[in-house]
């Protein structure tokens, strides 16, 4: 039974009064408490959690939990640095197989938490592996076969952030500590049931659109506020939705002038300088991470967070002449429909503070190389026939376990043209092991294009590495993909959309990267 239109009204993010529930943060124990873990083995334990989301009611969600010196953490965020071991054994307390996938991680697939190697109830697994990729904000959520997409909605998802030399320097230029100043926000929507318990529960017209929720939690908080000070933040903003797109922008409390501010990294980490902006679409899986300069603001005054209306591009049986096949109402509690504009967090000016910081010229000398000799790989993205019961398709194809539709050679660099069909719907587009590079973007949504900072129509979130990319209807995008790596053997990884029903459905193929040897 979802929640009733009464108990919602209270819920409805579009109502900037209903903000009044303290943010959690990530703090040194509990929910989402940082737990340090270079050259630090850790244990995880996946099973059940009695947590407070809403106010006043305990739901009973899916989570991660590490005991460490007398400490609990549940879906704790994970620190470690560049070249540091990281070594986690999974004991898994579900009634069911999972693994975890550390996404965006450049690692042996063996330790990618690939549905090849589940972990059955009351087994555990040892995922162990130097940790290579440059700082940023990454995650770790499911990706067992067939239930990835109920498992993250049911509350597996946390943070994993990996530091190093570049991220060090920033931190020490605007004074920024975790959990403080610089704070991982996941972003996700749900609904509720009367008692207080996530609604996972998709109908056929969800399998084929992604399930989405009426009630939007930022940090398990359903319409947070934070009280914040007259200095630079930086917030790192995943989207831990299963389906949603979110358009970001920041406005003063009652304005409609959106406010400038300096995105700083993307899912790979920093770019090489700050980029202005006053909106970014992040679609599910990508992270981008923003300063928010609050240095002009007296106590008193209100910043929000909102997700801008947008056209959601469900085209995917406009051409087939079925436009009214009624996907656009639902039975049961107010919904939330996609593209509809919300708050999702209230930031208050509490008290002034000296704080002469400015934001850094230049972040990351990360040098680009060479894609002159790259070979082109083209993919599409389309709709099955109709009757066909896999509904997304990648190159006409469904993911088979056993079989590898994508065989690259190890230490390739490809270009990868990957084209949406004009009947068809935004997906998010991952890639598992390897970061990209966007190089292009043609045949863009006005929505899109009108963002577009250079000549090749990509936006300020297509300018640093990527592991994920929100493809439109009708858009061609070209990315940039060195698959060299230093792993035995063949290495078994996959290419999805992470839209997770649309995974479930199959629109997911397993990639080999083969290395050529006898
Ligand atoms: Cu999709």
């Amino acid at each position: 039974m979802n929640i009733s239109s009464a108990a919602y009204d209270s819920l409805s993010p579009t109502n900037l009064d209903n903000f009044n529930n303290l943010l959690r943060l990530p703090a040194n124990d509990g929910i989402m408490g940082i737990v340090d873990a270079s050259d630090a083995p850790l244990r995880i334990t996946t099973g059940t959690e009695s947590v407070e989301v809403l106010p006043g009611k305990r739901s009973e969600v899916s989570a991660y939990r590490v005991e460490r010196d007398g400490k609990t953490f549940v879906n704790p965020t994970i620190r470690v640095r560049t070249g540091s071991s990281f070594s986690a054994e999974l004991a898994n307390g579900l009634d069911e197989e999972t693994t975890i996938h550390w996404h965006g991680q450049h690692i042996d697939w063996r330790m990618d938490g690939h549905p090849l190697l589940p972990v059955s109830p009351d087994a555990t697994y040892r995922y162990a592996y130097p940790v290579a990729n440059r700082g940023g904000t990454y995650w770790y959520h499911p990706h067992a076969h067939g239930t990835s997409a109920r498992q993250t909605y049911s509350g597996l998802a946390g943070f994993f952030i990996v530091e190093d030399e570049e991220e060090r320097r920033l931190g020490e230029a605007l004074d920024l500590k975790l959990g403080e100043t610089d704070i991982p926000l996941l972003i996700q929507d749900k609904m509720f049931d009367e008692s207080g318990n996530f609604v996972y529960a998709p109908g056929p017209m969800d399998e084929e659109m992604g399930y989405e929720g009426n009630v939007i939690l930022t940090n398990l908080t359903p319409n947070p506020y934070l009280e914040v000070v007259t200095r630079i933040y930086r917030f790192r903003l995943l989207n831990g939705s299963n389906a949603r797109n979110l358009r970001l922008a920041f406005s003063r409390t009652g304005e409609d002038e959106l406010l400038l501010y300096h995105v700083i990294a993307t899912d790979g980490g920093l770019l090489d300088r700050p980029r202005a902006a006053r909106e970014v679409f992040l679609s599910p899986a990508e992270r981008v991470d923003v300063l928010v300069d609050l240095t002009g603001f007296e106590p008193g005054e209100e910043v929000v967070l909102r997700s801008l209306p947008f056209d959601p591009m469900h085209r995917e049986h406009e051409m087939a002449g079925h436009m009214d096949m009624g996907h656009h109402h639902h039975m049961g509690p107010a919904r939330l429909s996609d593209g509809h504009e919300f708050y999702l967090l209230r930031l208050v000016v509490s008290e002034r503070v000296d704080y002469a910081r400015r934001v850094p010229e230049t972040l990351s000398e990360s040098s680009r190389q060479d894609f002159a000799e790259a070979a082109t790989r083209t993919v599409t993205l389309s709709m099955a026939a109709e009757g066909e019961t896999n509904r997304w398709l990648i190159n006409g194809l469904s993911h088979e376990m056993g079989e590898y539709p994508i065989v690259a050679q190890r230490g390739a660099k490809e270009i990868w043209e990957v084209r949406n069909d004009e009947r068809s719907m935004p997906h998010p587009m991952h890639l598992h092991g390897f970061r990209f590079l966007v190089l292009e973007r043609t045949g863009s949504p006005e929505q899109v294009s009108c963002l577009a900072v250079d000549d090749d129509g990509r936006t300020v979130s297509d300018l640093g590495f990527k592991d994920t990319v929100l493809i439109w209807p009708g858009e061609t995008m070209k990315a940039a993909v060195d698959l060299s790596h230093g792993f035995e053997g063949e290495q078994l990884y996959m290419f999805h959309c992470h839209i997770l029903e649309h995974e479930k459905g199959g629109m997911m193929l397993n990639l080999k990267v083969v290395s050529g040897e006898a």
